[in-house]
């Protein structure tokens, strides 16, 4: 009798352990998560992200969207960063893919971070304080970011495809991907304002320019005075030449993004986009007039919301070697 009752308190209290770290591991991220097994890793991150994009300032944008393409794809799970192998076509193989840039800033904080504790930071969660570091670095917002992620094993170019959404995407095409990322449309207006930074090549928006339904036309959203400025630079076929997203403030973070949007000189459609809707033109509007009040807390709140999409935690996935292998 004793020894049954013993046993069932043994049970409950297995039931519990399973439970509360069963609830520890599916919230998994925290600020402070390695503090006992990599103290200072942070720093280390910091400072060499800083000392690499001082050297190549233009790598800070490529970041932080290296990190966008990371979550939307399979959570935030460092497949990004993983290289195709003779068998798969990698996500980095993916036609969006163009443009990023900046795999050897994360391979060099990866080895400055193996070499203070090896085997413990995960390719993902370095993506994330990095992506943070180059926004803080071009006067953008701070913030903690919650941390424990760990890298996947799969990466695939389809899933890429699929997951990120498209340059000519309308208001309702890019509302449903971003809910089905766990993103409403508030984190929709406030991340596309990323867009402050950084350049672009021509296709994503040459077809607003040229041939906008087929018949040799210009998008009719689009301020007629940009469209002529931007014809000057991308002349149809163009696929090399960069042009800022935000002109004249392109490496500095701030709410000019904003701007351009209202004034109808929004790059690509996914931005002119955001005026037709009746919530994300309220917000662009509130930014233009308030000189950006809330952005850079929006931001900040927004990013740490995109960066736990997906996330393994606990005792999946791995803690990679190198981010562009699995183990
Ligand atoms: C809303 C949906 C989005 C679409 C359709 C989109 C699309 C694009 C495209 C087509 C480019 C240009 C790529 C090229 O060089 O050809 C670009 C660049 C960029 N995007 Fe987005 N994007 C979106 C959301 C975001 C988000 C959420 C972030 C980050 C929070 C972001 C950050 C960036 C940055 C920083 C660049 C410049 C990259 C560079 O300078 O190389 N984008 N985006
Ligand atoms: C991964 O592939 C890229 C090209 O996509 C290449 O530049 C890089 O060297 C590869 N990384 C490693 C560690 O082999
Ligand atoms: C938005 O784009 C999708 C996919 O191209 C299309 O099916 C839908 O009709 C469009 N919606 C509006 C309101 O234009
Ligand atoms: C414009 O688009 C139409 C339909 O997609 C296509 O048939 C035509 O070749 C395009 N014209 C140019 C100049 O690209
Ligand atoms: C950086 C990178 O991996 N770029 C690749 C993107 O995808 C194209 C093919 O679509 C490859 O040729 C690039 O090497």
């Amino acid at each position: 009798m004793a020894s049954q009752r013993n046993y069932g308190v043994l049970v409950l209290h297995m039931m519990f352990f399973l439970v509360v770290s069963h609830y520890c591991y599916a919230q998994g991220l925290k600020a402070n998560f390695y503090k006992k097994t990599c103290p200072g890793m942070e720093s280390v991150v910091q400072k060499t992200t800083a000392r690499l994009i001082s050297k190549a300032p233009t790598l800070a944008a490529p970041l932080l969207r290296m990190h966008f393409h990371d979550c939307f794809v399979r959570g935030c799970d460092g497949s990004v960063l993983l290289n195709s192998t003779s068998n798969n076509q990698a996500e980095k193989d993916a036609i969006p893919n163009l443009s990023l840039r900046g795999f050897q800033v994360i391979d060099a904080v990866k080895s400055e971070v193996e070499k203070k504790c090896p085997g413990v930071v995960s390719c993902a969660d370095i993506l994330a304080l990095v992506a943070r570091d180059a926004v803080t670095m071009l006067n953008g917002p701070f913030w903690k970011v919650p941390l424990g992620r760990r890298d996947g094993r799969v990466s695939n170019m389809l899933e890429a495809l699929n997951d990120l959404p498209p340059p000519f995407g309308n208001i309702s095409t890019l509302t449903t991907m971003f809910a089905s990322k766990g993103l409403n449309k508030k984190d929709l207006v406030v991340l596309s304002g990323g867009h402050t930074i950084g350049t672009s090549h021509c296709p994503p928006f040459t077809d607003r320019l040229y041939n906008f339904t087929g018949r040799g036309d210009t998008d009719p959203t689009m301020d007629p005075k940009y469209v002529a400025a931007l014809k000057k630079k991308c002349r149809p076929g163009d696929s090399t030449t960069l042009v800022e997203i935000n002109p004249g403030s392109f490496k500095t973070f701030d709410e000019k993004y904003f701007t351009d949007v209202a004034k109808r000189r929004g790059l690509f459609q996914s931005d002119a986009a955001l005026l037709n809707d009746k919530q994300t033109r309220r917000y662009v509007v509130r930014q233009v007039a308030t000189g950006g009040a809330t952005f850079f807390k929006d931001f900040a709140k927004s990013m740490v919301k995109m960066g736990k999409i997906g996330v393994l935690t606990g005792k999946n996935g791995e803690i990679r070697k190198q981010c562009a292998f699995v183990n």
